[in-house]
């Protein structure tokens, strides 16, 4: 087969003294943290949409990446290439899954009909590679946002005909999915949302994508699509206002139409702080309410307001982020996918693995500071004790729900002296420091 990174070596572990700009300094696969190897509990995951078709284009000038594959001759040609360097890629990085929308594979035919010809050509050569690498899935995904059709939203658009075409589109990215074995399918919002609320039937939009994710809860059941559904919340962008804004909204969406109890949530770090919050607090939520499936590792650029899908830098994110992983009990059967891409002035093939070698090593380093963190229980203790006044008298009992207003109001009356403590913030956060400082 063509190689594609010639020039590139299969990248190795040589450890944090290291100043091989091509070798990682934290990330050894079969290091033991915590009785699992870094590779099970990291389960790295290559973007396909990113790494290999994506451009480098931006709203001021077209493309700028150089790509060994740009010399292909026709589109069908392209996507092969593609697929055989994705495989490469994940090769020389050492990384196990990749993820990948259904056009980021093939292109797009005249028809429907013809756009799924040109998929099937690929899954099949997709799954002959797959084979010879023995390189697995993590999740599949419908593109619904590119195409000009959907301009108005795919299942939450005013027309019926894009939402049956959507729908066609999702069952195909689901067999297509499941064809290769793909351990998770991802509904990201696209362009479900709405610019205005002045031509926005706002409630039929989200009655329609309830309608939308039971058909496809119902179609997977029928064809034994096993794997785990998720939803990638997002606050913003591409429309002003997304009905996935973030996983409290997306929670109160599921539960609203009995739909819970199928899906799980994909988080972006970038996805995160565009709602205003940290990567951590949606991974905590998630995690209290037992719906942490996957997370898609990037981070954005907080004087800027877009997704600008960074690849992950910040030891100090990345800790928390591992550490709420660790005790949610890991991420399986969900991974730490890169939805990252190079800035458009790093344009050469190197960077792509300058960048990936940049964020497996953060996570991983990420990964042995929350394990230590959590294996001497630093945070735990300290959090324990903060809330000990429940776990005796009036406390226990509002825990055990034996007391009401009334009970309560007589405890008040009789007690007069109310004592807090102090929260300790800067001293944890110093606490914190010195984990990532003496890792
Ligand atoms: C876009 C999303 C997208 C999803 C998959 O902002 O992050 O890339 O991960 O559709
Ligand atoms: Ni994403
Ligand atoms: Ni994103």
């Amino acid at each position: 087969m063509r190689e594609y990174f010639a020039n590139v070596p299969k990248i190795k572990y040589e450890g944090k003294d290291s100043k091989n700009p091509l070798a990682f300094k934290y990330y050894n696969p079969d290091e033991v943290v915590g009785g699992k190897t870094m590779k099970e509990h990291l389960r790295f995951t290559l973007s396909y949409w990113h790494t290999l078709t994506g451009a480098g284009s931006d709203p001021f000038g077209v493309g700028t990446m150089l790509r060994p594959w740009d010399c292909a001759e026709d589109e069908m040609e392209l996507a092969k290439m593609r697929m055989e360097a994705n495989f490469e890629l994940m090769d020389k990085l050492g990384i196990e899954y990749f993820a990948f929308h259904d056009r980021d594979i093939a292109p797009e035919g005249k028809t429907l009909a013809d756009t799924n010809e040109k998929l099937d050509e690929i899954v099949a050569y997709c799954k002959e590679l797959m084979q010879k690498h023995g390189k697995k899935l993590l999740w599949g995904t419908a593109n619904m946002f590119g195409n000009p059709r959907f301009v108005h939203g795919a299942a939450t658009t005013c027309n019926a005909d894009v939402f049956a075409y959507a729908a066609a589109q999702t069952k195909k990215a689901m067999d297509v999915t499941k064809e290769l074995g793909g351990e998770n399918y991802v509904f990201w919002g696209g362009r479900e949302g709405y610019e205005t609320l002045l031509n926005t039937d706002l409630g039929l939009e989200q009655d329609n994508l309830a309608r939308f994710f039971q058909m496809a809860v119902d179609y997977a059941k029928k064809i034994g699509f096993t794997g785990q559904f998720l939803i990638e919340p997002k606050p913003k962008e591409p429309t002003k206002h997304q009905y996935d804004f973030d996983v409290a909204t997306v929670l109160g969406f599921l539960r609203k139409y009995n739909l819970e109890k199928y899906f799980k949530m994909n988080i972006e770090a970038n996805h995160a702080t565009l709602a205003q919050h940290t990567f951590q607090h949606e991974v905590a939520v998630a995690r209290v309410n037992g719906v942490l499936g996957s997370l898609d590792v990037n981070q954005g650029d907080p004087n800027l307001g877009w997704d600008t899908d960074q690849f992950p830098t910040n030891i100090y994110d990345a800790t928390m982020v591992m550490y709420e992983v660790l005790k949610n009990g890991g991420i399986a059967p969900g991974g730490l996918n890169f939805d990252a891409k190079t800035r458009r002035a790093s344009f050469e093939p190197e960077d792509l693995f300058l960048s990936y070698i940049a964020g497996m090593d953060t996570m991983a380093k990420g990964l042995r500071v929350a394990y230590s963190l959590l294996d001497d229980a630093v945070l735990e203790n300290n959090t324990s004790e903060r809330y000990k006044t429940f776990s005796e008298g009036i406390g226990k009992d509002i825990v055990e729900g034996k007391v009401d207003f009334e009970s309560l109001e007589k405890y008040a009356l009789e007690n007069s002296v109310i004592s807090n403590k102090s929260g300790r913030q800067e001293y944890l956060e110093s606490v914190v420091n010195q984990y990532i400082f003496n890792d």
